[in-house]
């Protein structure tokens, strides 16, 4: 299984491990734009250090209740990040659901566009058409302001898949080859604790036209009701929940502690292969 990130043809026979970059004021909290910037692009050459095949750099946070940032903030802080480590041998990716955003970081030399929504914002696939950048489609009911208010499904694994066929159905009819795009059921986005734990125990079964799975559990507020802690408190808990989503089919995880996944699912990885002789 391949996906294609623009010059980035990547291999998933081995699962792949996407490292978090937030550029946002909370995260990097310490002052002006330049040393969010200059703290960004340390960060991102840790992770590289660290093994990440992808880096995904966002500039708004789309956790459950964040507001929405202004067009000009997002690309302010996205944008001079993207071109100092456009260059940098591993795979960016951009997390985005505004098409503006999209267009000008493919333009600074991004690999791959990640978007919470699926690439429903209206002039989202349009941005994307013309390009050869990866895609992440995710699945979300609402949005990130209300999602968690009163999360509903019938069968929650048939849902998200459809929802993602349907996604998939649209870029192909945009002429988007299936090569470039990979599916993601969206833990803890719209879901309650059952259903995220209904998805990862069945996320085989969101799999359509063997398309690449990615995951992104990474001290998600489940781990902690699952395991107690805050956020920065959930390793041991985003490790298992790293392990058991490849081991369910996912082919790249999400996370914000890259060396510790990549050696967890070098272990992973070894018991996945299939026994030679
Ligand atoms: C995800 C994401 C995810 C994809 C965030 C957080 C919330 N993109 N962006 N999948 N989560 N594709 O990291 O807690 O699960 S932001």
């Amino acid at each position: 299984m391949k996906l294609q990130c623009a010059e980035y043809l990547l291999d998933l026979s081995t699962p792949k491990v996407m490292g978090i970059l937030n550029v946002t004021p909370d995260s990097f909290s310490d002052g002006g734009q330049f040393t969010n910037i200059d703290a960004a692009i340390a960060h991102a050459q840790q992770l590289i250090d660290d093994g990440a095949d992808i880096i995904d750099i966002g500039g708004e946070s789309t956790r459950p209740g964040a507001t929405p940032v202004p067009l000009e903030t997002e690309l302010q802080r996205v944008i001079p990040v993207i071109q100092a480590l456009a260059k940098c041998g591993v795979a960016l990716s951009i997390d985005t659901y505004k098409p503006a955003v999209m267009q000008a970081a493919i333009k600074a030399g991004v690999h791959m566009v990640n978007d919470v929504f699926a690439l429903q914002q209206p002039g989202a696939i349009e941005a994307v058409q013309d390009s050869a950048v990866g895609l992440c489609l995710m699945h979300m009911q609402g949005t990130p302001q209300t999602m968690q208010l009163q999360p509903q499904y019938q069968d929650v694994v048939q849902e998200v898949r459809q929802f993602l066929q349907q996604r998939v159905s649209q870029l192909s009819a945009a002429g988007i080859a299936k090569q470039r795009i990979a599916i993601d059921p969206g833990f803890g986005f719209g879901k309650k604790t059952q259903h995220n734990l209904t998805l990862l125990k069945q996320l085989a079964q969101i799999r359509f036209d063997n398309l690449p799975i990615l995951a992104g559990l990474s001290r998600k507020s489940i781990l902690g009701q699952l395991a107690g802690g805050d956020p920065s408190q959930r390793l041991y808990a985003s490790l298992a929940a790293s392990v058991l989503a490849v081991s369910h089919g996912a082919n790249i995880v999400r996370v914000h502690d890259v060396k510790a996944t990549v050696e967890a699912l070098k272990v992973t990885a070894a018991l996945l292969q299939k026994d030679e002789g």
